[in-house]
């Protein structure tokens, strides 16, 4: 028998279609599933539907988190919507104020060995724990829980070799940032990073947690850490010891590509505006002057981080020009620093107490004053993010955070000259349940909508011929988040597509939904590693919504390009790069004979206005362009359904 990494080992077990070989199309069953409200309400929109009687998997769960700002009537419908529809389909709810999808998830739902597919892009942390986690868009979340499987191209598996121990004052967060700062936000395209090694065990599961979060970051479908005795420690604490499985690569796995990283030689490390790869040693920016200091999100708001935050503050001062919030990730996290006197630790030294949930993360409030340097031990600086249009937000570990909430300036928590801080996991968490309601036996529930709450627009079948003109033209690394904004206002649109499409590009040119309306069928061209970043299927939805009918870019991020064949949109990749250059705004290109390329894999485009052509790629499955020909994921599997004799 070949040794086998942990990663295929998981990957084996669910397999339902396809050989594991990198590069072919495999589908595999789901075990467990999650949605947040952001996401979730489209999902479920999706899911209702499908006329599914209750959901297939072993576990689902609804969480709200992202749009917890009720400024209107429209967040608050949605969380009525979405906890009507868990008690209808036998879905778990964890309420409003009980915590981020992926704190909680850990915390009370994850198990090793098993698979998870989440509508958010962060659903990876839960690799911590020694699960296959995976982010997609909402409509691959509505059919995994139809019992369908999940079909994902059979990665690649990087394994990362820690050896040595973790330094005083170095974090999960340096670990994955050294791999940012190694790899960049493509670097994990198509791999599952998979860590192994001596040093595995000198980490923490909090840290674990840290380092699979910010895979997401590298553009990986999803990384993993070995289920091991401190995953048992962790489990047991949180009074789930029975879940609990031994999990690991055999010895000697093969992986298809290695690299070290020694945790002795590691060293504070943050990353730059406004990309998480911009990563320097914190020595390299030090006496930046810092503004405004934000300890919280799914990547570092444990109890352990917030506990680290509150004694590094004990008896101290909050620098008089900083403003600093800290978020609990979760309720446990919250009720535990409250019961432990952390909390007053935090208070008194001048810190701001947010709610548990995303917020500041995703813009929903706390955006930074104009030209001013926000510290965050988030997952993300994307320009524009935390709501301020031209922010300099810095991401680094919540040490380096309260180093700069002290000093007012960016500083090496080790130039504090104070003891460095551990905390170790407790031997029992607070566990007390109760915002989360289990599903109902019986069902009979009226599901509750809305006036915001919008039925899904259908995508059309693929036609022979796209002839339409170029209404953007953007660079490199475009993020979901440029496509479709986040933020306080955006955000409650998001069960509304007409209205939320509305904001498509809106910070890359505000003009686009106006101009791709007047000219109703439309082309979108890129650079490489477009569509990186949130799941969000809001992103291929509403420019479906406004007719973009291809993509053509240099390279697709993995989820968002799911995501444009779920809506009908065609993805296409230029054969060769230097194309891109000869294509300007307003072109109009014509790309024929498309249900023929689809099964070639090539296509010609000839630029109409500037009479030139090219080849360029659509490298579909077969099952790729079965959807697109039905006008997306939602029609096939509506078709289907008609077919099938009751
Ligand atoms: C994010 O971090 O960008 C989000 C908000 O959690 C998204 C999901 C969303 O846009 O709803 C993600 O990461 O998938
Ligand atoms: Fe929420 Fe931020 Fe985590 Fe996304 S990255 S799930 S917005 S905390």
């Amino acid at each position: 028998m070949v040794a086998q990494s942990l990663t295929y080992k998981i990957l084996e077990a669910h397999l339902v279609s396809g050989t594991l070989k990198a590069g072919e199309e495999i589908g595999i069953r789901i075990d467990q599933t999650l949605t947040q409200d952001a996401t979730g309400t489209m999902a479920y929109l999706q899911f209702e539907a499908m006329d599914i009687p209750k959901v297939q998997t072993e576990l689902s769960v609804s969480y709200v988190d992202h749009n917890m700002l009720q400024t209107g009537f429209e967040n608050a419908d949605d969380h009525r919507y979405l906890q009507s529809v868990a008690a209808k389909y036998g879905i778990y709810f964890s309420r409003p104020g009980n915590g981020i999808c992926h704190q909680v998830h850990r915390e009370r739902f994850a198990v090793p060995g098993k698979t998870l597919l989440g509508s958010d892009s962060h659903t990876p942390t839960a690799g911590g724990l020694g699960m296959i986690a995976i982010g997609a868009g909402g409509l691959d979340v509505a059919v995994a829980m139809a019992g369908e499987p999940y079909f994902l191209t059979c990665p690649k598996v990087l394994g990362v070799k820690l050896t040595g121990t973790l330094q005083p004052w170095c974090a999960g967060k340096d670990v994955i940032l050294e791999l940012l700062r190694q790899r960049t936000v493509k670097g994990g395209v198509g791999k599952i990073v998979e860590y192994f090694g001596p040093g595995v065990l000198s980490l923490s599961v909090s840290h674990r947690f840290t380092i699979t979060n910010m895979g997401a970051e590298l553009g990986a479908t999803t990384s993993v850490f070995p289920s091991d005795s401190r995953t048992k420690d962790f489990l047991e604490a949180q009074g789930r010891g029975d879940a609990w499985v031994a999990y690991g690569a055999d010895e000697g796995a093969a992986y298809d590509e290695v690299v070290e990283i020694n945790l002795d030689r590691l060293e504070p490390l943050i990353a730059c505006p406004s990309s998480p790869d911009k990563v320097v040693s914190v020595r390299e920016v030090q006496g930046t002057v810092v503004s405004q200091v934000c300890i919280g999100s799914c990547t570092n708001s444990s109890y352990e981080d917030l506990a680290t935050a509150a004694l590094m503050l004990r008896g101290k001062q909050v620098h008089p020009n900083v403003s600093m919030t800290l978020t609990p990730g979760s309720k446990q996290v919250f009720e535990m620093i409250v019961r432990d006197g952390y909390f007053s630790d935090l208070i008194t030294a001048g810190a701001r107490i947010l709610e548990s949930s995303c917020g500041p993360c995703i813009g929903m409030g706390q955006a930074p004053a104009t030209g001013t340097v926000s510290v965050r031990s988030f997952n993300r600086n994307f320009k524009g993010r935390s709501g301020t249009s031209e922010d300099l937000v810095y991401l680094s570990s919540p040490e380096v955070c309260v180093a700069a909430a002290l000093t007012g300036k960016i500083t090496d928590p080790r130039d504090l000259g104070i003891e460095p801080i551990q905390i170790e996991i407790p031997d029992q968490y607070l566990v007390h349940d109760n915002m989360i309601v289990p599903p109902t036996k019986d069902g009979q529930v009226t599901v509750e909508r809305g006036p915001n709450i919008k039925p899904v627009p259908l995508a059309e079948p693929l036609p022979n011929e796209v002839k339409a003109p170029v209404l953007l033209v953007t660079g490199d690394d475009i993020t979901t988040d440029h496509i479709m904004p986040a933020g306080a206002k955006v955000l409650p649109l998001r069960s509304n597509i007409p209205a939320i499409s509305e904001f498509v590009f809106m910070r890359v040119d505000p003009t686009f939904p106006e101009r791709a309306k007047a000219a109703g069928k439309s082309i979108v061209v890129g650079g490489s590693n477009y569509g990186q970043g949130s799941s969000r299927e809001h992103a291929a939805l509403a420019p479906m919504y406004l007719g973009v009918r291809i993509v053509l870019v240099k390279s697709f991020a993995r989820i968002h390009r799911a995501n444009l064949i779920n809506f009908g949109i065609l993805p296409v990749t230029f054969a060769d790069e230097n194309d891109y250059d000869g294509i300007t705004q307003g072109d109009e290109l014509q790309f024929s004979d498309l249900h023929q390329a689809m099964k070639t894999g090539n296509v010609t485009v000839h630029n109409l206005t500037k009479g030139t052509s090219f080849i360029a790629k659509t490298d579909l499955t077969p099952r790729e362009a079965q959807l697109l020909k039905a006008g997306g994921l939602l029609s096939e599997i509506k078709a289907k359904k008609a077919a099938t004799p009751v």
